[in-house]
């Protein structure tokens, strides 16, 4: 079979359907109906358009394997390794060297970094956003509120700090922790011995394989601008030494998930399980709706406040609303979700589609994740854009800078646009005729702690390892990340997720993967009796009884945004802490099936690094350097014991990943199947 025929497999899956959600396809058709575009439509295009010329990718062959190379102006090259299928109409010898004479594995590589640096360095402006705000609440600069002082005391302790200080004392060392953390020591020394977070956070024999590696992050900021000078011309050509980079950056970007995760919960509360609703019709047609979307809660966590009083109220009321009701896209929503159970509407590849019902009054956009197309699609209808960080401006959208020390006052603006929108509403509204599934989220590790804590005081995490040592888990997956065009979308997770619960994997699931898992009403406790093994929904039915709530919990815990994959790395360091091995030894796996953004490329790598094998059912732009790929895939379980797992068919990978828990269930000398 020819190396490249992986290409065929990714795009038999896009071919079947374009998304596993009914609604999706519902309002895909309306809109296309209408003659107006989507993400959907433009990848559809765009195949059609080039599968002709690019039969094996569907795409650019060069770009898709990750040998096109645009570093410097005397290029772009475009070259060829010499063990690759070539494309089927190039028929003449290719260039095996640039211009400069980088080879394939130096192209690959180094592009491969430069998705890295990008993914770090927006997980770690986010966590800087989130630290001042910490910061400024410290020093009384803001009217947000230490909302988990237990969360507050707990990080404190973990990082060293004397608990005899006060509330605020504590909250403004840990947030100048994280700054430095992120941004490097003031004085302009590294800390050579690596990022506080995660010395504090990581089990120590993590720590050391980490350092004997080579790769244990210094500051995010530092290493992200380590990683872009390594990648300048005339520097770093060997492509072991870009991946090992990546991996650093990748572990830097996940402790920046580790720190926004800490404050978020610290400044707005630690999120516990209870019902909540997900789907487009969580939209409501007699409210004023408010799409919040993006990766900072702290913004809308005013809006949330502020929708809910009474001078708004009847400010919506006065203008012929119902009231109003705020709804959550993609990461934003997603951590609206586990704190506040805002229903969630759905995730970035679904905004058009939203906008495009003609209910959505107002879609107030943070930071990362927003398509560049979406103020076209909202320009058709009535919707108002908001964005509302300098960092992100979007042609035609009103910009609201929002600024934590004025953050009351921006919420009455944001609040008063949407309202006054409302009016502008058009007479005709298509909402997709599904009723949104019900669903549980909030299962933040110090929750899943909490529930198992109940069976065990003495030892929370004991019912856990007695229950993954007898098998009535046989391991977990944490499925994360984006969702894909390149896919028939969702339904890769629906499948996936569905083939490993039945063989007793417990599933954890975040960001845009977990919403995912809502629409395909995983997320209910209705799916454990269909979906789990029995030895899982057995134990998750008693989990729902000790819990109260008088039902199994649901097979898929929704643990959060993105940013809270770092509540599975957590859960996973205490499991490793508690049985004195690697976390590559447990039978804890990963997959980023659907992965788009270059976040996602940069936890994979953090999470691989840490020893998970992590899936993606996307083909990533490595294989046209067939020692990259391997050293991805292959090599690196011999240094970091995580690998990469490339398999676009979710059923195969599921059958993959369960030989991998099987693996490690064996090395532990634990019962298999
Ligand atoms: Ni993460 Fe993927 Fe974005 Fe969230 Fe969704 S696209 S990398 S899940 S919203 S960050």
């Amino acid at each position: 079979m020819s190396k490249l025929d992986i290409f065929k497999k990714e795009k038999r899956s896009r071919q079947s359907k374009r998304t596993g959600d009914p609604a999706t396809q519902y309002m895909l058709d309306y809109v296309e109906g209408l003659g107006l575009d989507t993400v959907f439509t433009r990848q559809k295009r765009y195949e059609e358009k080039f599968m002709g010329i690019f039969p094996k990718t569907g795409r650019c062959d060069f770009g898709s394997l990750g040998i096109c190379c645009r570093q410097c102006l005397i290029g772009p090259c475009r070259i060829w390794h010499k063990d690759v299928d070539l494309p089927l109409r190039i028929n003449a010898p290719m260039q095996t060297r640039g211009t400069c004479g980088a080879t394939a594995d130096t192209i690959v590589a180094r592009n491969w970094l430069v998705y890295h640096g990008r993914g770090c360095a927006a997980h770690s402006t986010t966590c800087k956003e989130v630290a001042e705000t910490l910061l400024k609440t410290a020093r009384g600069q803001t009217t947000y509120q230490i909302k988990d002082t237990a969360k507050l005391k707990a990080v404190a302790k973990k990082l060293g700090f004397n608990g005899n200080q006060t509330d605020e004392q504590l909250a403004e060392k840990i947030a100048l922790t994280a700054l430095s953390d992120i941004m490097g020591k003031p004085d302009g020394v590294s800390n050579k011995g690596g990022m506080t977070f995660a010395n504090a956070y990581l089990p120590p024999k993590v720590l050391s394989r980490l350092k004997e590696l080579n790769i244990m992050p210094t500051s995010s900021f530092e290493d992200v601008a380590d990683a872009d000078h390594q990648a300048v011309i005339g520097m770093m050509s060997d492509p072991y030494y870009f991946v090992m980079q990546s991996l650093k950056v990748g572990i830097a970007d996940l402790m920046a998930l580790l720190m926004t995760t800490e404050i978020h919960d610290i400044l707005l509360g630690t999120p516990a399980p209870a019902p909540t609703k997900i789907g487009m019709n969580v939209l409501d047609e007699k409210m004023v709706n408010i799409a919040v979307h993006g990766h900072i809660p702290t913004l809308c966590e005013k809006v949330i406040q502020w929708a809910d009083s009474a001078e708004f109220r009847d400010k919506a009321k006065l203008i012929g609303a119902k009231g109003i009701n705020i709804v959550g896209i993609c990461c934003t929503g997603a951590e609206v979700l586990q704190r506040h159970k805002i229903p969630l509407a759905g995730n970035n590849l679904q905004e058009d589609l939203l906008i495009a019902t003609g209910v959505v009054d107002a879609f107030l956009m943070d930071v990362q994740c927003s398509y560049p197309s979406t103020h076209a699609m909202a320009e058709q209808f009535h919707t108002k854009i908001i964005t509302t960080m300098k960092d992100a401006r979007v042609s035609m959208a009103d910009h609201l800078a929002f600024d934590p020390e004025k953050a009351d006052e921006w919420a009455k603006q944001v609040l008063d646009l949407s309202i006054n929108n409302f009016a502008k509403r058009p007479n005709k509204n298509h909402l997709p005729p599904f009723s949104p599934m019900n669903a549980i989220a909030g299962f933040s590790a110090e929750a899943c702690i909490g529930v198992l804590s109940k069976i065990d005081k003495e030892n929370p995490l004991k019912p856990l390892i007695d229950n993954v040592v007898n098998g009535n888990i046989y391991g977990v997956c944490l499925v994360a990340g984006c969702t894909s065009p390149k896919l028939a979308t969702e339904e890769t997770y629906h499948v996936l997720v569905k083939e490993l619960l039945k063989n007793n994997v417990l599933i954890l699931g975040s960001g845009c993967a977990a919403g995912a898992c809502g629409r395909g009403g995983l997320l209910d406790t209705a799916a454990t009796n269909q979906y789990a093994g029995e030895k899982l929904k057995k134990l998750l039915s008693v989990l729902g009884d000790v819990a109260g709530l008088g039902q199994p919990l649901p097979p898929v815990w929704h643990i959060g945004s993105c940013v809270d994959n770092s509540r599975a790395v957590n859960i996973a360091s205490a499991l490793a802490a508690a049985l004195n091995v690697l976390i590559k030894d447990l039978p804890v796996v990963v997959s980023a099936a659907e992965a788009v953004t270059e976040k996602a490329v940069s936890i994979g790598s953090g999470a691989v690094a840490l020893g998970f094998p992590v899936h993606v059912a996307v083909v990533p732009p490595v294989l046209g350097s067939p020692m990259v790929a391997k050293l991805l895939t292959a090599d690196m379980k011999d240094l970091t014991g995580g690998c990469f797992i490339v398999e676009p068919d979710p059923k195969i990978a599921a059958s993959q990943l369960l030989d991998i828990i099987t693996e490690r269930r064996k090395k532990l000398n634990l019962p298999v199947n």
